[in-house]
C-alpha cells in the first residue's frame, strides 16, 4: 500500500510499517501521514503483531527540523504516536543507525523495542533549544528511570545500544546485518511467547528516593544550561511524571514544548545545526570535483600548534610525520604530545591501550628528505611571512609533485606563501585554532590559484579529524580573526571612557559569551598581540586602542601565565581578581589620551562590541570572503565562545532586524565619529528593501 514514504506489507502473521524517507527517515507531514493510514489498514488486516521499521542507512532520526518555522500539519507527532501506543496488537520497533529525538518518541511508544548492535540512541532536541515534545520526558522516565532519563534529555548525547539494553531502553539486539529479516524473526519469537499490547504510558513511575533529588538536579545542571530554557523545563517535567498520569504529563510536555519551539534560542539553535551542515558545501567549484585520498600527512614544527595538529592526525588514525629543525626541538615537542595523550588517559577519554595505538601514528624528523612522499604537508613554523615563504620554497622542492601543501596562518597573506612554490595549484591555508587537538574550528582558506580538488580534499579531511572546517577566503585575519579586530577595539575604548575591565567582561560573560574579550587575552597571553602589533611596524603605545596592552606587557603582565594582565590570578585557583593597579593606569592612560571618562551601561558595551562584528562580518559576507552569512556565524560559535542560543553574530544581526542595526551603526557614528561605526553597505541595502542577511544563503 500507500505513500511512497511510508510501505506496509503483510509478511504471514507480522504486518511491517516501512519508512522510507531519506536521508534520515525524519517525520516529516506525509511520514506521519503515511503512518497513520498504514496502522488504519493494519488495524483490520490478518496481521497479529505490527513490525515498525526503517529503509536506508537509519531509523527515525527525529521530527523534520526544518517544518518548526512553519504552520503546523495535521497529524502532529503526538497524535501519530498516541495512535501506536494505543495500537490494540503488539507493536515492534526496530532499530538501526540512529533513533533520536521524536524517531526515539515512535520507538519507546511502540509495545516492544529491538536495535541493531550500533544503534545510538538518544533525545538530542536540548541541542535544538528544545524537550522531547511527542512524549518523551514522561515515557523515557517510565521505561529506564528518573535519573538515567534526565541524564539523556538535559545532556542530549546518544547512548550505545548496548547501554540502552542494560538501562531496559531496548528488548532485544538484534544478530546479523539485515535488521528487516532478524526482527521479523523476533517478533514471531514474541507473538509464539504470546506476547501482548503493553502500552508505555501505563506504567506507574517510582519516585526517587530523596526529596531534594530534582533540586540538586537543577543545580548541577544550571551551569551547562546557562541561557536555556529547555534543561529546566526536562527536570520540570519529568518530576511531574513522577506525580501524574501520562494524559496530564504529556498536556504539559505540549506547553512547554510549544515554548520552546516558539522561543528564539530555538530558532537559532535550528539555524545552527542548518548552518553547521551548509558550511561543508563549497560554492564555486565545479560539480564533478573529486577529493584525493590522504593516506599520509606531515606537519612542519613541533611546537604548541604543530603538536597540537599532528595529534588531530594521529588520533583520526592517519600516520604522521612531524618535522624539526633539531633533535632537541623534536623531542621536546613529541614529549608535550606524549603528555597531552597521558592526560586524556588520566581524564578517561582513551585507554591507554588507544593511546600507544595513536602514539605509533606519530614519527618525528629532522630531515625534509624523509617526507618527499607523503600526501600532506601542513607548515606549522613562526607566523612570519619571510619563515614560511622559505619553508614552501624546501618544500615544494622535496615534495611529490601531487602533494597538498598547507599553511596553518591567523592573518598571513596565503597567495604570497603559494606564490613561492611553484604549485600554487597545491597549496591551501589550514588556520586551526589553539589548542589545536582541542578546537572544533578550522577555517580552511582558499588562495587565488587553490585547486577545487585541493580545497575539497582539505574539507573533507577536516571532517575526518573531527573538525567543522568554514571555507573562507584570503584576508588579513580570513573571518573570525579579521572580525575579532573591531571587537577587541571597543573593549579597549570602552576601558578608557569609563567601563572596567570585570563590566567589559561581566557584561559580555552576561550577554552569554563563553568569556568576555579582556579575560581571553588574558588567557590567550597578551604578548601574542603585543609582539604582531611590532611585526606590523606599529611603534608601542603608539594608539590609543593599545597603549593599555602595550602598557600591561612591557609591565610583564603577560596574563593567565604571569599571573596578571588586566586582572590578578590566584595562583592557586587561577580565579581572577580585579586589580586597583590596572583601574589607575587606565585612568592614566584615558587622562593621557585625553578621553573624557563617564559611567557606561553594559547595554551600551554589549551593542558595541557585538555592533562591531557585525558590521565587519557584512564587510566579509559582501568581499566574498565567506559565502554565507551561516558560514561566518559557524566560526563564532567554534572559535570564540559566541553563545550557540544567539545563532552567531549575523543570525543576530537579523534577529535584531537589519533597519535597528544600521540605526544603532549611525547613532554610535553620530556620538562618537568614529568611522568603523559607518554601516556596512549591504546592511543599509538589505535593511533598505526589508531582507535579511539569511535572505543571500546560497
Ligand atoms: C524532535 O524530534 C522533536 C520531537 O521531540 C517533538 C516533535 C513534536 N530534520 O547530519 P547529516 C538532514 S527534534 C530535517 O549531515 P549525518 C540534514 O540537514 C529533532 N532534516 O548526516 C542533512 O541535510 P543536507 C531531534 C534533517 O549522517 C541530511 O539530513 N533529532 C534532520 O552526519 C544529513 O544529515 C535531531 O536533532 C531532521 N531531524 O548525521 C537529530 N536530521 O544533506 C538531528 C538530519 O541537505 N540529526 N537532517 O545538508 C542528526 O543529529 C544527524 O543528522 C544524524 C545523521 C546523526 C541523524
Amino acid at each position: 500500500m500507500s505513500t511512497a514514504v511510508v510501505q506496509y506489507d503483510l509478511d504471514g502473521e507480522i504486518g511491517i510499517l516501512c519508512i522510507d524517507n531519506p536521508p534520515v527517515n525524519a517525520l516529516s507531514h506525509a511520514v506521519r501521514a503515511g503512518i497513520m493510514a498504514a496502522l488504519d489498514q493494519a488495524r483490520v488486516d490478518a496481521s497479529r503483531l505490527l513490525l515498525v521499521v526503517c529503509a536506508g542507512r537509519t531509523f527515525i532520526a527525529g521530527a523534520d527540523i526544518a517544518e518548526f518555522g512553519k504552520a503546523p500539519q495535521e497529524p502532529g507527532l503526538p497524535a501519530v504516536i498516541a495512535a501506536v501506543e494505543n495500537f490494540p496488537k503488539p507493536v515492534l520497533a526496530a532499530l538501526h543507525g540512529n533513533a533520536l529525538g521524536g524517531g526515539l518518541e515512535v520507538a519507546l511508544a511502540a509495545h516492544y523495542r529491538c536495535a541493531a548492535p550500533d544503534t545510538r540512541l538518544g533525545l538530542p532536541e536540548v541541542n535544538l533549544g528544545l524537550l522531547p515534545g511527542a512524549g518523551g520526558t514522561q515515557r523515557l522516565p517510565r521505561l529506564v528511570g528518573v535519573e538515567p532519563a534526565l541524564d539523556m534529555m538535559t545532556g542530549g548525547a546518544p547512548i550505545a545500544a548496548s547501554h540502552a539494553l542494560e538501562l531496559g531502553l531496548l528488548d532485544h539486539l538484534l544478530e546479523g546485518t539485515d535488521v528487516r529479516s532478524a526482527a521479523l524473526g523476533y517478533g514471531r519469537q514474541l507473538l509464539a511467547r504470546g506476547a501482548v499490547a503493553r502500552p508505555t504510558g501505563a506504567r506507574i513511575l517510582a519516585a526517587p528516593l530523596t526529596a531534594d533529588f530534582f533540586d540538586n538536579y537543577r543545580a548541577a545542571i544550571a551551569r551547562k544550561s546557562r541561557g536555556l530554557i529547555a534543561p529546566g523545563y526536562i527536570v520540570e517535567l519529568v518530576e511531574f511524571a513522577c506525580r501524574h498520569d501520562i494524559d496530564r504529563g504529556q498536556a504539559l510536555e505540549r506547553e512547554r514544548f510549544i515554548e520552546c519551539r516558539n522561543s528564539p534560542q530555538s530558532a537559532a539553535l535550528r539555524h545552527v545545526f542548518f548552518a553547521e551542515r551548509a558550511c561543508a558545501k563549497l560554492t564555486g567549484i565545479p560539480v564533478n570535483t573529486r577529493a584525493v585520498p590522504v593516506k599520509t600527512v606531515a606537519v612542519i614544527g613541533a611546537g604548541t600548534m604543530g603538536g597540537g595538529i599532528a595529534m588531530c592526525f594521529a588520533s583520526a588514525g592517519i600516520p604522521v610525520t612531524l618535522v624539526e629543525t633539531s633533535r632537541e626541538n623534536l623531542d621536546r615537542g613529541l614529549a608535550v604530545v606524549r603528555k597531552n595523550y597521558d592526560t586524556s588517559v588520566r581524564r578517561g577519554r582513551y585507554s591507554q591501550q588507544q593511546v600507544d595505538a595513536i602514539l605509533a601514528n606519530i614519527t618525528g624528523t629532522t630531515e625534509y628528505a624523509d617526507i618527499a612522499g607523503v600526501d600532506l604537508v601542513i607548515e606549522a613554523v613562526f607566523e612570519n611571512m619571510a619563515v614560511k615563504q622559505e619553508v614552501f620554497r624546501t618544500l615544494d622542492a622535496t615534495c611529490k609533485a601531487d602533494c597538498i601543501l598547507a599553511t596553518n596562518t591567523s592573518y598571513l597573506d596565503v597567495n604570497a606563501i603559494a606564490a613561492a612554490t611553484g604549485r600554487p595549484q597545491q597549496v591551501v591555508g589550514a588556520h586551526f585554532f589553539s589548542p589545536a587537538n582541542v578546537m572544533k574550528l578550522l577555517e580552511v582558506v582558499r588562495a587565488e590559484q587553490t585547486a577545487p580538488e585541493v580545497l575539497l580534499t582539505f574539507m573533507q579531511l577536516a571532517k575526518t579529524i573531527g573538525k567543522i572546517a568554514v571555507a573562507v577566503g584570503v584576508c588579513h585575519g580570513f573571518v573570525g580573526n579579521r572580525m575579532l579586530k573591531g571587537y577587541a577595539r571597543q573593549a579597549q575604548l570602552l576601558l578608557l571612557e569609563g567601563a572596567s575591565p570585570e563590566q567589559v567582561d561581566g557584561a559580555m560573560e552576561a550577554w552569554g559569551m563563553a568569556m568576555g574579550p579582556l579575560a581571553v587575552g588574558d588567557l590567550a597571553g597578551l604578548d601574542i598581540g603585543y609582539r604582531s602589533r611590532r611585526d606590523q611596524g606599529l611603534e608601542s603605545r603608539s594608539a590609543k586602542e593599545s597603549a593599555l596592552a602595550d602598557t600591561l606587557v612591557e609591565m610583564e603582565r603577560l596574563g593567565q601565565k604571569s599571573g596578571a594582565g588586566y586582572y590578578r590570578y590566584d595562583p592557586a585557583t587561577r580565579a581572577r581578581h580585579p586589580d586597583p593597579q590596572v583601574a589607575a593606569l587606565i585612568e592614566d592612560i584615558a587622562a593621557r589620551w585625553q578621553v573624557s571618562r563617564r559611567a557606561i551601561s553594559d547595554d551600551e558595551i554589549v551593542d558595541r562590541l557585538t555592533l562591531a562584528l557585525i558590521n565587519e562580518g557584512a564587510a566579509i559576507l559582501a568581499e566574498g570572503i565567506a559565502a554565507r552569512p551561516g558560514d561566518v556565524d559557524i566560526v563564532y560559535l567554534n572559535g570564540y565562545g559566541f553563545p550557540k542560543w544567539r545563532g552567531g553574530p549575523m543570525f543576530h544581526a537579523d534577529s535584531l532586524g537589519l533597519a535597528t542595526v544600521v540605526d544603532k551603526l549611525g547613532a554610535l557614528r553620530e556620538l562618537t565619529a568614529d568611522p568603523c561605526w559607518e554601516p556596512a553597505p549591504l546592511l543599509v541595502e538589505l535593511a533598505g528593501e526589508g531582507r535579511t542577511l539569511a535572505s543571500i544563503s546560497r
